[in-house]
């Protein structure tokens, strides 16, 4: 890895928000771009993290301070990947379905949409159905876009597609669906209208959907 790249790694790897944010900034001064610091030092350090948990090596509160680490470095790298001047593209209520608490996909899934012109009400994480489908009434977003990272949560999409079908809006909206463990026959399978393996294809999704 770039030796520029490294201390954010491995910043993030001992969940040090300090050195990440110094690393980022140093980066950025040293005229690397931001979506290379994204893809090549801060997803690559979170995924080594999921790793050492799996292992056995790494436990919560580890996994913990090096999300703190990420947002840390996300935070100054978001106004960087955000293009403030594009016109609205349409409005997406985003969330991290019930049970979940995982966020860091989901805010750079927000990110991107925003980036790519999309007007974000995000419901943060541990979404309830009622909620989506109220957002769906209040704001009358075209889009409906939820995050999931466990397994065990994955159902909730399905029962909150069913429930935007029986609140009579399933035909006001688009659905798309992304995280770790879903896929697109997932996304199929629970009649969603699409699913992207990251923020960026998701971005690029929501503009196909809306176009
Ligand atoms: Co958790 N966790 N975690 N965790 N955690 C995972 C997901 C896990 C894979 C770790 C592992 O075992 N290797 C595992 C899930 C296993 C499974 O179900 N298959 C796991 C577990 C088990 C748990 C707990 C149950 C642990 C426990 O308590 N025993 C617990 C559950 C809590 C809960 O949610 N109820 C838990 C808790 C936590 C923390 C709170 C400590 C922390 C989250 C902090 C936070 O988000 N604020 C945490 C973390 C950090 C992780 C890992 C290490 C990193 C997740 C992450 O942020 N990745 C994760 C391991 C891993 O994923 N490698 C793990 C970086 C992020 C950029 O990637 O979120 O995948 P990701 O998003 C990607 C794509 O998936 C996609 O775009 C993004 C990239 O561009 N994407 C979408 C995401 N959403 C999308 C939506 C779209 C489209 C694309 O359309 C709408």
């Amino acid at each position: 890895m770039d030796s520029t790249l490294q201390p954010i790694y491995e910043g993030i790897l001992v969940g040090d928000l300090l050195a990440v944010t110094e690393s980022v900034q140093a980066a950025l001064a040293k005229e690397v771009e931001p979506g290379t610091i994204l893809h090549e030092a801060l997803i690559p350090a979170m995924d080594e993290v999921g790793r050492l948990f799996e292992e056995g090596e790494y436990f919560v509160p580890e996994m913990l301070i090096a999300a703190r680490a990420m947002k840390g470095g996300l935070a100054i790298l978001k106004p960087l990947l955000v293009d403030a001047d594009v016109k609205p593209a349409g409005k997406v209520a985003i969330g991290t379905v019930q049970g979940d608490l995982h966020d860091i996909g989901k805010n750079l899934v927000a990110m991107m949409l925003e980036g790519a012109g999309f007007e974000i009400y995000d419901l943060g994480t541990d979404v309830a159905a009622e909620k989506f489908v109220n957002a769906i009434k209040e704001n009358e977003v075209d889009i409906v876009a939820m995050s999931a990272l466990l397994t065990t949560t994955m159902p909730r999409m399905d029962t909150t597609i069913q429930a935007i079908r029986e609140a009579g809006l399933r035909d006001k909206v688009k659905i798309i669906i992304g995280g770790a463990p879903v896929t697109a026959d997932h996304a199929q399978k629970i009649g969603a209208d699409g699913y992207a393996p990251d923020a960026s294809q998701a971005a690029s999704l929501a503009k196909r959907l809306v176009a």
